[in-house]
């Protein structure tokens, strides 16, 4: 991939839209500030330091992987919900999408190069289909063709049952500074690269999904009380939220009684919509 391929975030969202569904992907270079990036790292580099390493070939047996982690690295909630990445995820999914997964994944000397997959694969529907699902990847540090840079295949989304044979020719690696942010379709085909020979590599991939799909990070249990430290946004993402007319309810209200002391209802709002 070259600098001339990395996308503007001051373009315009549809023509942003418009990008992604061609190629399936978007590149952002440089999102994040030193001082964000320094935040983060501050909290997870401790929490890296006593993460074992995977325990099979897709966890990578030579990468660690923090998952829950909002519970562990609290500084991450600024990548759920940042502007960019939740406009183009509110053009490419459903209202009231959810945060499906959102995890550190350190690539350290030696990985081999990940299984190529899509994200949303684990919902068994036939393809070709729309994405489930929309993927960041948040590169914590700079993505280089030796450490492990993200590998993509432009156009993959459109794929129907069988791959293309010899699809890997067309793959491009996301090679981009520290901050930078690369937004997929849930239906990317895509993997983590080798690691050969280079210092670790931190990402964070943050994930959502339709509405009306099971997480597959159990966001709730994750976080449990913790969740109340969060901002509107992201407790809505977790799960504190409808999805009209009652997929997301507790005991037939809304789950934000759970957590919020103060949360007012539809009733008492004169809204029209039931639980919540
Ligand atoms: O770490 C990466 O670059 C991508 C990892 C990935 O695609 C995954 O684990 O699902």
């Amino acid at each position: 991939m070259r600098a001339a391929d990395l996308a503007d975030p001051a373009r315009p969202i549809e023509a942003l839209v418009a990008d992604m569904d061609r190629d399936g992907f978007l590149l952002f270079p440089g999102l994040l500030s030193a001082d964000q990036l320094a935040a983060i790292r501050a909290q997870l580099d401790p929490v890296l330091e006593a993460t074992p390493r995977g325990r099979n070939e897709f966890e990578g047996f030579t990468t660690k992987r923090v998952y829950a982690l909002l519970a562990h690295a609290p500084a991450t909630e600024i990548l759920v919900e940042h502007p960019l990445f939740l406009a183009l995820a509110a053009r490419l999914l459903e209202a009231n999408f959810l945060l499906s997964a959102h995890l550190a994944i350190q690539i350290f000397d030696g990985e081999t190069a990940q299984t190529w997959h899509f994200d949303d694969g684990f919902y068994r529907q036939p393809l070709p289909r729309p994405p489930n699902g929309v993927s960041a990847v948040w590169c914590l540090d700079e993505f280089t063709p030796e450490n492990g840079a993200t590998e993509l295949v432009p156009g993959s989304h459109k794929w129907g049952q069988n791959r293309p044979p010899n699809f890997e020719v067309g793959a491009v690696k996301a090679v981009a500074p520290a901050g930078s942010l690369l937004v997929f379709a849930g239906n990317l085909t895509h993997r983590g690269g080798a690691n050969v020979g280079a210092p670790p590599r931190l990402a964070v991939t943050t994930q959502f999904c339709q509405p009306w799909l099971r997480q597959q990070e159990n966001m709730m249990m994750g976080l449990g009380a913790g969740a109340k430290a969060f901002s509107p946004t992201v407790q809505a993402l977790i799960g504190y939220s409808i999805h009209p007319p009652f997929l997301g309810q507790v005991n037939g209200q809304h789950p934000l009684r759970l957590i919020d002391d103060g949360f007012v209802g539809s009733r008492r709002r004169g809204a029209p919509q039931p639980f919540v």
